[in-house]
């Protein structure tokens, strides 16, 4: 990572306890810059702190998302205590600035963000243990149960038309014709996948539109690294990555879980015979989910989840592909070629999608009756 600023500069504008020993770059977000940064405390001992560089070229107002995780966050933090939870490790808990904000704007132009650090649990890369998925499960639901009644008319949209995947499809299109890098030339095979499926990136943006599904207030980027294991119960301890918590389908949580975690491989994994969908992690993921959503969810959502897995692989399939025709401008990449490998893992979870299809509906109709 280009470290184009000093940290001491930095953390002196935020209230943190303790003297700065030093911050080393920290976890495998695309996005965002991220550091776990380490401070003496007066009784000698260390700790520690999540600190985040936002990426405003992703998100072009953070001042508008800084206001959505103060929001969301406060809102989940009451009813986490209503509960009788822990509301330090339930849920991200921001690091006032000195000035009483919850995020430091640098002379340069920066926006940084700091929240407790979430010690004694883990987040994955790939799902290592099934009941860990079953967990995640049971914390997406949740995590929608638990902003069911938060007024999502005071929500920005951080991305806008973020999972609107025909617009994607679009940006896709547009991006094939243009050709900037010349790369279109090499990646035939992947253009006619994505080509072929043009139809289906319509259904639930017209189901919606037709009123058929209801908007929520939903996470739309959960991926199995974007909620933290606790390292002793195994449970979904705390949903983190709140940057793109805005209206959305409760399809694009459940689709998107499965796009990442049911594949037993990284999601930028080369050899593709390593890549297919597990339907005995989806089975885990969607008994858990159910049990926490299932209850809530409307008939037309729980028929649509087995095709949202798929449509949620492909629409990311076609962002690492547009991304990577474009000259790999908006996904961090730690390779040539990283997103075509990212690609290459989507399309082939979503040809194995295709496959078991039907199996996947019956998994759904399975713990949907048990509810
Ligand atoms: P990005 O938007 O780039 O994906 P994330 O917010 O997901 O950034 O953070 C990247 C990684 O940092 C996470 O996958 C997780 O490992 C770690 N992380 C983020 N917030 C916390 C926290 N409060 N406590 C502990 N680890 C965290
Ligand atoms: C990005 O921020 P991160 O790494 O959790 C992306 C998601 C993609 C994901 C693919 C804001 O997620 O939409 O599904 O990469 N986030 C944004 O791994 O674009
Ligand atoms: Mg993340």
């Amino acid at each position: 990572m280009n470290q184009d600023f000093n940290f001491k500069d930095i953390v002196r504008h935020f209230t943190f306890e303790g003297a700065f020993i030093e911050a080393n770059p920290y976890g495998c977000g695309h996005i965002n810059d991220t550091f776990a940064a380490y401070f003496k405390k007066a009784d000698g001992n260390t700790h520690r702190y999540i600190m985040q560089r936002i990426n405003h070229n992703v998100f072009k107002s953070p001042e508008n998302l800084m206001e959505n995780i103060e929001s969301v966050t406060r809102h989940l933090r009451k009813k986490i205590i209503a509960a009788g939870g822990n509301e330090q490790r339930e849920t991200l808990n921001l690091i006032s600035t000195v000035d009483g904000k919850s995020f430091y704007k640098s002379p340069e132009g920066h926006y940084w963000r700091a929240y407790i650090f979430i010690e004694n649990a883990t987040t994955y890369q790939v799902v290592e243990n099934a009941d860990h998925f079953y967990n995640a499960g049971k914390a997406f639901g949740t995590f929608q149960k638990l902003l069911s009644d938060f007024p999502a008319g005071q929500l920005h949209e951080t991305i806008p038309n973020f999972h609107h995947t025909s617009k994607r499809f679009e940006a896709f299109a547009e991006a094939v014709d243009k050709d900037r890098m010349n790369r279109a030339k090499d990646v035939r095979a992947e253009i006619a996948f994505a080509e072929k499926r043009a139809a289906d990136t319509s259904v639930l943006v017209d189901l919606l539109e037709q009123g058929k599904l209801p908007l929520r207030v939903t996470h739309n980027d959960t991926k199995f690294n974007n909620i933290m294991i606790d390292d002793i119960t195994g449970e979904g301890v705390c949903v983190i990555d709140l940057d793109t918590v805005m209206p959305g389908l409760s399809l694009y949580d459940f689709g998107d879980s499965i796009r990442f975690g049911a594949n037993p491989a990284a999601e930028d994994e080369k050899d593709l015979s390593k890549v297919w969908m597990e339907l005995g992690l989806y089975e885990q993921f969607t008994r858990g989910f159910l049990e926490s959503a299932g209850k809530f969810l409307t008939p037309v959502e729980l028929a649509y989840l087995p095709f949202s897995a798929k449509l949620m692989t492909f629409e990311c399939g076609i962002r690492f592909l547009t991304d990577y025709l474009n000259g790999d401008v908006y996904f961090k990449v730690h390779r040539e070629g990283h997103n075509l490998d990212r690609t290459r893992t989507q399309f082939k979870l979503v040809a194995d999608m295709e496959e078991k299809f039907e199996q996947m509906k019956m998994i759904v109709e399975r713990y949907t009756s048990l509810q």
